[in-house]
């Protein structure tokens, strides 16, 4: 994974990390994506899927910064990704990983 401390801007400036597996995977693995604080930011896309063929492609991830109305400075809060285990049928050991969390700050824009 690229890009683990993302800096936003409430004036619309967004950042971005890729995703990529360390290990090839015998099945899919699907992992979760969402934004602990809506009111800050939202996600490019909910979910990525890594298989066989592509686990080593790097998948981007765009945080996409809200503005709340509220005059409330920079917030930092996490990006959180979890493996999908309904989706995930890989059993190298993704299934039981715990994936660090993406530290983001969206900075206020005076409003
Ligand atoms: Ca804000
Ligand atoms: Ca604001």
């Amino acid at each position: 994974m690229t890009g683990s401390n993302l800096d936003t801007t409430e004036s619309g400036i967004s950042d971005a990390y890729t995703v990529a597996l360390n290990t090839v995977p015998d099945g899919d693995v699907v992992i979760d994506i969402s934004s602990m604080d809506i009111t800050e930011s939202t996600v490019s896309i909910a979910s990525l899927t890594f298989g066989i063929t592509n686990w080593a492609v790097a998948q981007t991830v765009i945080v996409i910064p809200a503005d709340d109305g509220k005059l409330d400075g920079n917030q930092t809060y996490n990006i959180v990704m979890s493996i999908n285990s309904e989706g995930t049928t890989d059993t190298t050991g993704y299934a039981l990983l715990a994936l660090a969390p993406v530290l983001v700050t969206n900075a206020g824009d005076g409003s």
